[in-house]
């Protein structure tokens, strides 16, 4: 098992570096025809994994408090990759659970991608150095597009821009900041100073049970042209079939996989990853 998770690890990991380098129209519509990456969320706060519903930290669901546990569950269930989000650093604007992130990034096979409170060229190159894939940036790309510039130049594939949106509008800080910035403009804007793949989450739909905001995706996929990873809402296979078939590159599912609305081997299969 561990072989087989290495190899597609590896796999993977080739994947993405073959598809970062597809940015033009017609190689993102061929992906429509691909498979979508299946990615679970991880989000830790104070320690433990927990959902928040529609982002707000008053509304907090605790799965469990191991979330080493549950990064090794995921990846031995065929996870190509793994999405964790430091809340406690996205509100505060440094990563604080970076014990339990060292933990993760040490025992994980598959690659992992971070975000939440990385805010400087240091902690990004300090992240990357400590094996983790990609590093997200958020609330930087609103408040110091010049440090996103930075990091594209010099890590480049390794950075990914999460583009949060409430009501179409970026929301930052713990998306407890409502701005101007629509999401399709921070995105097109981003994209111009070198960022090659994006995170999309419509935050009213973020940890409902629900479904995708469908539109605003595919509003979004059509506008930028770059891979897109939907983030928001996916609660069921269909979800992750319409993501696929709207051409997103990836999808990242968070309370649906802890509650067993999605069960990620199952989804694996239909989607035809495993
Ligand atoms: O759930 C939240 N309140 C939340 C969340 N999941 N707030 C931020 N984030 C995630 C974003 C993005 O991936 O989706 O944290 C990252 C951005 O962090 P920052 O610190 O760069 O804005």
């Amino acid at each position: 098992m561990t072989q087989y998770v290495h190899e597609r690890a590896q796999y993977n990991h080739k994947l993405s570096n073959i598809s970062s380098r597809c940015y033009n129209f017609h190689i993102i519509r061929d992906r429509k025809r691909s498979e979508i990456e299946i990615i679970p969320a991880i989000d830790l706060r104070d320690g433990r994994c927990v959902r928040l519903y529609q982002g707000d930290y008053n509304q907090e669901t605790v799965f469990s408090d191991d979330p080493l546990d549950v990064a090794l569950k995921w990846q031995s269930m065929g996870a190509p990759r793994l999405h964790i989000i430091d809340l406690d650093g996205a509100a505060s604007g440094e990563i604080r659970n970076l014990e339990i992130i060292r933990d993760i990034g040490r025992a994980m096979l598959i690659p992992v991608q971070l975000g939440g409170g990385i805010r400087d060229i240091e902690t990004i190159e300090a992240l990357l150095k400590a094996g983790i894939e990609r590093v997200i940036l958020g609330t930087a790309a609103v408040e110091d597009p010049g440090l996103v510039t930075d990091a594209c130049r010099r890590f480049r594939d390794s950075v990914i821009v999460g583009i949060d949106a409430r009501e179409g509008y970026v929301a930052t800080r713990g998306w407890v900041n409502d701005t101007e910035q629509a999401a399709v403009d921070l995105a097109d804007s981003m994209a111009q100073i070198g960022v090659r793949r994006f995170i999309f989450t419509d935050i009213s739909r973020d940890g409902t049970l629900t479904e995708p905001n469908f539109s605003a995706i595919a509003e979004m996929i059509d506008a930028v042209r770059l891979p897109i990873i939907a983030a928001g809402g996916i609660t069921t296979i269909s979800h992750l079939k319409m993501l696929q078939k709207l051409g997103a590159e990836g999808a990242i599912v968070g309370k649906a996989l802890y509650t067993g609305d999605i069960i990620l081997k199952q989804a694996l299969n239909e989607i035809g990853q495993m």
